[in-house]
Order: C-alpha cells, then structure tokens, then sequence
C-alpha cells in the first residue's frame, strides 16, 4: 500500500449519517425492534423535503407562489399547511404510527385502517415560527413522540394526552442559514447538519450539554407590561443589571421563533420565556407541540423547562392545543426565574422581605 493511501486513512473523523447514528443507538437498546428507528428516520425525510420547500421561500413573489395556482399551473399551498400535510402523509405511511396531532389541525388524526398501524403518537409543529417565513429568519419543525397505551387499532385522542415525562423521543428540524435535525431518544442530545450536496444529514454536534448558567435571555419583552406576575418583570430588570448571579447584565436575544431562539440557546447557554400574560392566562405556546418536545431536548442537554410552578414535563395536557406558559433553558437560569416569579428573592427569600430590605 503506498503512504499516499496510508496517510488518506489517517486523521479526520468518522462521517456519521442520521441513518448510520439511528441504527448504532437502536443497537444500544436490547430487544428494539427497529420500529423506533424507522419513524425517525421517515422524520429526517420530512425535514429533507420540508428543508428544500423553505428554501424556495423566498422565490414566492418571482414564481407566483402565493396564490393558488403557480406558473406552472401547479396548485400550491401555504407552506406551514404544506409542511402539516407531507408530515402527516408520511407518519400515517411509515407504519410504525397508529396516532398524531398537528398544531395545524383542530383535532386528533387517527392513521385510517387501511394502512397500518404501529405503536407510536407523533405530535408535531409542522412549520413553528412561519411569521417570519416573509422576513427570511430560521423556523422549525418540531416532534414529540409517545407510545399509544392501548392497542395500535384502539388508539384515541385519550392517547395524545399524556405528559412530557411520557415521552420517548424528541426533536426539531431549523432551517437557518443550515438546516439542522437534532434529535434525542433518551440517550442524549445530537445534531446533523444537512448537506445539500449530498442530501444527508451529517452528525456536526454530538451529545450537546447546554451551560448551567445563560448569558443570553429571550423573551417579547414589548410584553412585559402585561405580563400576569410581578415577579416575571422583575427578573427581568435582574438580568439586565450587574448585581445578578453571572455578575454582568446578560444579552437581549429575540427572534420570535421560537425552535431558533431555543436553539441558539442550547448551544451557547440561555433563557427564552414566555409567560403568561393579560391576553393569554394560560400562555401562547402549546404543550404537545413546542413546550414538552422542547423540554425534553432540554433536560437531556442538562437542561431544565418550567411554567414558573411546575416542570414542564409534568404537565398533563387537558386537551390537544393546551397552552402553557414557557421558561425554558440554562438549568440555575430557569431555577432563578421559578423564585422570581413565585414571588421569593433570587437567593429564595421572600419579595417583601426582600423589598423591605433593600
Ligand atoms: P406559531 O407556532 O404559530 O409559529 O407560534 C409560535 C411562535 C413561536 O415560534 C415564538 O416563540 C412565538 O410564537 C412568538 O410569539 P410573539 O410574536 O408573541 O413574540
Ligand atoms: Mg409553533
């Protein structure tokens, strides 16, 4: 063999597909059946044909995309309706799905008795953040998936009303400047960036842990004053001086997407809040579509996601839109933000006191 190929051999990483890293984790599981990894799998070519529609978004108003009929005399869809319907075509089509909910549709879909039926919920957000398709900023696909507990052919409604902690697999696609699919099933947090040229998603960040402590917060803060608690306005005038715990004000970060906004802060360390406020008591976001699947990406980077009162993933969903307030991100981040909004100090005493002190 001649040094050229030897030193070819040498160095560089192993190139590991979403495909290769499913199958190799399935292996880690005894028993698994392969079922799991399909319905993954069919996720990532979802995102690959949700990835190359968002792309062309911005060729809309050149190619006449935005009414019913293209210049081809194509019909076409909203691309948020377009993403809800490859989504479900292909999860009700892969066979290992008996149920879903969409946040684009009012109620629960069964997958018809024709095709077959598998053991697994999916519940995604087919395109979260599809306000900001017209200014080019990122946007998302987010997922959830459950195990129905009945049999495949029984599965209802009653199904998808379970808890975060029911979860056994999450994720979200980002189409930003890459597209990315990060993705855990309880054995950490990875991310594939895509490769268009090649069509493949390529692992580029591996079992990500996000920092304890943020440097970054996210929230609508033209909100802030009809947010409902005190407490949550508060915080954020905390964040914003020296005297905080990190000891200098942290930055303002606001995309109004959320799958971005979290993303970003994953990696880098931050806290996104949505809190409930005047028009919306019981928040914007929705449990089974953003909040929990988002919650347990989270917890499985290191992590934590609340409502200010209680674990996000302990939240029992009372119907298929339950919204829910947010405080997702850095774990002694969220943990400040409870304390805050509960009405206690950042060191856990009481606000009065606190003000009676100062
Ligand atoms: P959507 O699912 O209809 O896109 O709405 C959810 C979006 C989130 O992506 C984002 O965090 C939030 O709404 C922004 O809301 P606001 O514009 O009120 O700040
Ligand atoms: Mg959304």
């Amino acid at each position: 063999m001649s040094s050229q190929t030897l030193s070819a051999m040498e160095g560089g990483e192993r190139i590991v597909t979403l495909e290769n890293h499913i199958i190799d984790s399935q292996k880690e599981v005894p028993g698994a059946s392969g079922a799991f990894s399909a319905l993954l799998s069919s996720i990532g070519i979802a995102g690959k044909i949700i990835s190359r529609e968002v792309r062309r978004a911005g060729l809309i108003d050149i190619l006449g995309l935005t009414g019913d009929t293209n210049v081809q005399g194509e019909r076409v869809t909203k691309l948020d309706i377009y993403a809800h319907n490859l989504l479900t075509r292909v999860m009700a089509r892969c066979g290992q799905v008996c149920g879903m909910a969409s946040e684009e549709h009012p109620s629960f879909l069964q997958v018809p008795s024709d095709l077959e039926r598998g053991r697994y919920i999916v519940c995604f957000d087919p395109l979260d953040g599809s306000s900001n398709i017209d200014v080019n900023a990122a946007i998302g696909t987010i997922f959830g998936i459950w195990k129905t507990r009945h049999h495949p052919d029984e599965c209802t409604e009653e199904d998808v009303l379970q808890p975060g902690s029911e979860i056994v697999g999450a994720g979200y696609v980002i189409y930003g400047s890459s597209t990315i699919f990060v993705y855990s099933s309880g054995r950490g947090v990875h991310a594939f960036t895509l490769d268009p040229s090649i069509g493949e998603f390529l692992l580029s960040h591996r079992d990500i842990k996000t920092p304890d402590r943020a440097k970054i917060y996210s929230c609508n803060e033209g909100n802030a004053y009809r947010w409902n608690h005190e407490g949550a306005r508060r915080y954020i005038t905390y964040l914003k001086s020296e005297d905080n715990a990190a000891g200098k004000p942290y930055s303002g970060r606001y995309i109004g997407s959320l799958v971005a906004d979290f993303h970003r802060n994953l990696l880098d360390g931050g806290i996104f809040l949505y809190p409930a406020d005047k028009r919306k008591p019981e928040g914007k976001l929705r449990l089974l579509f953003e909040a929990a699947p988002l919650a347990y990406i989270c917890e499985q980077a290191g992590g934590a996601a609340s409502t200010g009162w209680t674990a996000i993933r302990d939240v029992v969903p009372k119907k298929l839109h339950h919204r829910v307030p947010l405080i997702i991100g850095s774990r002694l981040d969220v943990e400040e933000a409870e304390r805050f909004i509960q009405g206690q100090s950042a060191t856990g005493a009481p606000a009065a006191l606190e003000r009676a002190g100062s």
